[in-house]
């Protein structure tokens, strides 16, 4: 059953409207353009670690499928995918494999396909108890627990007591191997959640906003009724404020991510206070269309990402940080009205 529920959501995603119809709060925000760059474009150095792992670029692919024998060649071809490009590539929820070691060649073939490449297992919050037998199933460098109320709460089967759940991080922190993630899966991620999470021992949190992919979205296709599904379709803290919330927040490594489609947002992301930036659909969708496309699909992402770095003259990650940015419009209510400091990004190149 929760099989067909991964094919059920690999072929909803790929063929029908599931994005939020907000947007993820990146137009609000502007780079500060440099006439004098100072900064040769070709020489521009995205490289960058997460979790001791190094990455040719600061991405991820973030956490897609598993568990469904068709799921197999599409892990296949995104961890060939992560392995040349040298980024991380997140698996789907291993559940299915814990409950059926049948499908477990679903998610190790990511490992046989990319050696070294930084690979991310998953569970979800509400299976934590199977998270030890997650993080054993193969080499992995680090687990993702998943949390996802806004779905539990829209899909009829939803397991919507969610009593306990930071108390339980904290346990499957101290009962696990290998560093443990927090990441949403849409819905964003507030600051004073990320604090939370920081305090029971998590090493890096994907914020997962609203603007991308949105869950309830995805259950208003699966089931009868469709009232609450689209009540509730747009959902969420939007990417960009969540983004901003988080990174003010904690000293972990912040993942960016939720909605984000082209080099220029990513590059805002991090520019943000984001350490990496991760993506989900456009992958998945590039994926189907051979392993050419999807190869182009990122090498294209990197080049746009190089020319906002060009266009406010920074040559690697950590002078990104310090670029110039302003944040207008409904991104900046939100952030004055919950307390955070939106003029510190304006002029943080001069200081
Ligand atoms: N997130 C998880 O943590 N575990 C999952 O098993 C999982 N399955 C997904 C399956 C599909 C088909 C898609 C599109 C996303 C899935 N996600 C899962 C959520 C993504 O990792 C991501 O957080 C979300 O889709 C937002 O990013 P996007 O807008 O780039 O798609």
């Amino acid at each position: 059953m929760i099989s067909d529920r991964k094919l059920e959501h690999l072929l909803l995603c790929t063929h029908s409207d599931v994005e939020y119809h907000k947007k993820t709060g990146f137009k609000d925000v502007e780079l500060v353009h440099k006439a004098l760059p100072e900064v040769n474009q070709e020489e521009i150095d995205l490289s960058t670690s997460l979790l001791g792992k190094e990455l040719d670029a600061p991405l991820i692919i973030t956490a897609i499928t598993g568990g469904h024998p068709a799921s197999e060649i599409v892990n296949q071809k995104l961890a060939r995918a992560a392995g040349k490009l040298n980024i991380g590539l997140g698996l789907g929820s291993q559940r299915a494999a814990v409950e059926n070691p049948e499908l477990e060649s679903t998610y190790t073939i990511a490992r046989q396909e990319a050696p070294e490449a930084l690979i991310i297992g998953n569970i979800g919050a509400p299976q934590m108890e199977l998270s030890s037998r997650a993080a054993e199933m193969m080499d992995l460098d680090a687990l993702a627990i998943h949390l996802n109320p806004l779905q539990e709460a829209i899909q009829p089967e939803g397991d919507v007591d969610s009593r306990g759940y930071l108390e339980n991080i904290q346990e499957t922190v101290k009962n696990t191997s290998i560093p443990v993630i927090a990441k949403e899966t849409g819905a964003g991620i507030s600051g004073n959640d990320a604090q939370l999470l920081e305090t029971a021992g998590i090493k890096a949190i994907d914020v997962a906003g609203a603007g991308g992919t949105s869950w309830a979205a995805v259950e208003t296709h699966r089931s009868q009724d469709k009232s609450m599904g689209e009540l509730y379709w747009d959902w969420g803290i939007t990417t960009a404020a969540s983004t901003v919330e988080v990174s003010q927040s904690v000293e972990i490594p912040v993942i960016s991510s939720g909605g984000i489609r082209n080099g220029l947002e990513a590059v805002k992301a991090l520019a943000l206070g984001a350490d990496v930036v991760g993506m989900a659909l456009p992958v998945l969708k590039a994926s189907y269309q051979g392993e050419e496309i999807l190869q182009d699909f990122f090498h294209n992402f990197i080049n746009q990402m190089k020319v906002a770095m060009f266009l406010v003259g920074a040559s690697n990650l950590e002078e990104l940080q310090n670029t110039d940015l302003v944040i207008q419009g409904k991104t900046r209510e939100w952030l004055q009205e919950r307390g955070y400091d939106t003029k510190i990004y304006a002029r943080r190149s001069s200081l």
